[in-house]
């Protein structure tokens, strides 16, 4: 009887239980190993399911077939050196997923277009203050930086809300009532129209730092900033200090450069920063659970597997 197909489920302590029943049921032919469930033979193991792999573990791993990611950004697994280039690497892409990330970007566009802090300040001091929107809507433009899966779902909703919506990409996109600027040679006009920015896009050598003083400079007085990609997009000090000068009007951050964010960190008790723990949108186990079991699938019987990332483009 052939060997049955071996997966890793590489997940931090507390989570593995969350994945395991979903895989298993949808992959009942299929031997589960668990991090958390003691030594591993790691010369058995086909495919590997995680997302920020500890360093050494892909490396360990000499019989590896594909490795599955359980978020949308594959910074993580291709952060590390040992990462075979020649396999192929599938990313997390769902609904539900865009739809969360999405709801997490309407509500920070809203709290702050609707100066949701200022009532909830008067609010702790028990004082009725009444006021109206700082800008109309229909002049509240945002631009989105990174039209993919779940910029474009953004880009949507915000648009069918009556905000001027814009997106930047590397290549021109065609979304109804969104204006599309793409490319380095675009950046520059469509931050100058940025009221809102929100940075949506991957990680890449290409993406790093691009949320950084020249940006903000560039972006008109009084803009907000949005960040639910990745810390390593945002130059920290020079958000800070943009704000700090008055040339931005604040900030709400869901990733860090140091996750989880340190405890003595300006950005926790900044007055014009929110901050979330990296949980703008949370995979949900079974709906990976499902793309993770037709990957397989596919692979299995030598066809391509869906979402497969571009390596050499990082996303
Ligand atoms: P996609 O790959 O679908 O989209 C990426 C977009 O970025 C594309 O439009 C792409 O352009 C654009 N892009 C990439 N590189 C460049 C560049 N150099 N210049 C201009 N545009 C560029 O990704 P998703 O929408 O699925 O996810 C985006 C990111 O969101 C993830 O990588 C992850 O980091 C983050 N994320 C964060 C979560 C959280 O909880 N905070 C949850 C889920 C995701 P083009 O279309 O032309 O290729
Ligand atoms: C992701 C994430 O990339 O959760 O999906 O950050």
């Amino acid at each position: 009887m052939a060997d049955p197909i071996t997966l890793l489920l590489d997940v931090p302590s507390g989570w593995a239980g969350h994945w395991a029943g979903p895989l298993s049921e949808l992959l009942p032919g299929a031997r589960l190993l668990r991090q958390d469930e003691g030594p591993i033979d790691t010369a058995r193991v086909d495919y590997l399911i995680t997302f920020r792999p500890r360093k050494g573990l892909i490396a360990s791993l000499a019989n590896l077939k594909a490795v599955f990611s359980l978020g949308a950004g594959v910074d993580g697994i291709l952060a590390d050196p040992d990462f075979p280039r020649d396999i192929p690497l599938m990313r997390f892409v769902d609904r539900s997923l865009s739809r969360e990330l999405a709801q997490y970007v309407v509500m920070h566009v809203l709290i702050f277009h609707r100066g949701q802090r200022y009532f909830d300040a008067a609010q702790a001091m028990n004082k009725w203050r009444q006021r109206p929107l700082l800008r109309p809507t229909e002049d509240t433009r945002i631009g989105i930086l990174g039209m993919g899966e779940i910029g474009t779902m953004c880009a949507e909703r915000l648009r069918d809300l009556d905000f001027p919506v814009t997106g930047w990409s590397r290549t021109r996109k065609s979304v109804t009532g969104v204006e599309s600027f793409s490319g380095a040679g675009e950046l520059a006009p469509f931050l100058a129209r940025s009221d809102i920015l929100v940075c949506l896009l991957p990680l890449t050598p290409e993406t790093k730092g691009i949320l950084n003083a020249k940006t903000f400079a560039l972006l008109p007085r009084g803009a907000f900033v949005i960040n639910a990609a990745r810390g390593g997009h945002l130059i920290e000090a020079d958000l800070v200090e943009a704000i700090d000068t008055g040339h931005l009007a604040g900030a709400t951050l869901d990733v860090f450069q140091h996750e989880p964010l340190p405890a003595d960190s300006v950005l926790w008790n900044h007055p014009k920063i929110t901050v979330t723990p990296h949980i703008a949108a949370i995979t949900d186990p079974r709906a990976a659970a499902r793309a993770i079991s037709e990957g397989i699938t596919a692979l299995e019987r030598g066809e391509p597997a869906a979402h497969r990332v571009n390596i050499a483009r990082g996303y």
